[in-house]
């Protein structure tokens, strides 16, 4: 039961009503819905509900900000109310969104997952370089290096990240995954990329295969 739930969600984003995306969040939870199951029901629709107008011309730029910001303040809310893992750790993740890319709203989504099922992260934020990514997962002592790309254009970051670790020595050393809504498995196999996973509970489930394989 979700009492109009995940339709007040919608239009919260679609609106970019970022008090009532955080009204609705923090109802949500009081009812008792699951975290994930309001992200993918209610707020994660509304984005891509957005994303839609955008793309036939009904809002523009600014209205995408609106309605992003909408989205990002309940994703804080529903992240942090994502228990916390009373389990040892199954591996060390870095993550982050490729250089020249500010879309973070999904990665960090993963990152709550991935804590809550845990796994010890190093978040990286958005418009992270190459040789970041790769010093930080030396530095982290990572198992594995996730990326985000959210634009068509930034994707060949993915494949640099490839490219580098192969240059450097360190492809055995680290497996790597990709994610971003334009990502595929088609990609992924095409880069060299270990895995490819189109949300965040597959991240999770991905992630645990990859550090037995
Ligand atoms: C919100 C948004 C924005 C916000 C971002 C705010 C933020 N803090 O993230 C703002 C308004 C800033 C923005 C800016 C821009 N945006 Co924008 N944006 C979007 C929008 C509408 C939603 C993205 C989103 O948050 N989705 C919800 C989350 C939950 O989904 P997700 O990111 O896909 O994440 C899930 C999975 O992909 C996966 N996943 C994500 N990361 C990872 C990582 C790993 C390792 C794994 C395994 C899995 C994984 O798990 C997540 C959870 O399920 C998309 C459209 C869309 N539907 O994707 C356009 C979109 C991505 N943007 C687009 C564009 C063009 C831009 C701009 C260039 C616009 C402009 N002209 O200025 C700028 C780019 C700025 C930059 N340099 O990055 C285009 C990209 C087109 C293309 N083919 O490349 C899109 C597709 C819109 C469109 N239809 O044209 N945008």
């Amino acid at each position: 039961m979700s009492n109009g739930i995940y339709e007040a969600a919608i239009e919260a984003v679609v609106k970019g009503d970022v008090g009532m995306a955080a009204e609705t969040a923090q109802k949500g939870l009081s009812e008792g819905i699951e975290p994930l199951q309001l992200l993918n029901e209610g707020f994660i629709p509304g984005i891509n509900k957005v994303s839609d107008m955008f793309d036939v011309g009904t809002i523009f730029i600014p209205g995408l900000v609106v309605s992003a910001n909408a989205m990002q303040n309940a994703a804080d809310i529903i992240n942090a109310a994502i228990p916390a893992s009373e389990r040892t750790v199954q591996g060390r993740i870095v993550i982050g969104t490729v250089e020249g890319d500010v879309h973070d709203i999904g990665k960090t989504i993963v990152v709550s997952l991935l804590k809550a099922s845990g796994f010890d992260v190093l978040d990286l934020g958005r418009d992270v370089s190459t040789d970041r990514f790769i010093q930080e997962a030396q530095d982290f002592n990572a198992d594995i290096i996730g990326t985000s790309s959210l634009l068509t254009t930034t994707m060949p970051a993915q494949k640099k990240l490839e490219v580098a670790l192969k240059e450097a020595g360190l492809k055995e050393q680290f497996k790597t995954m990709v994610g971003g809504a334009p990502v595929t498995q088609r990609w992924a196999n095409k880069i060299g990329a270990d895995a490819f996973a189109e949300n965040a509970s597959s991240c999770v489930k991905l992630a645990k295969e990859l550090l037995v394989a």
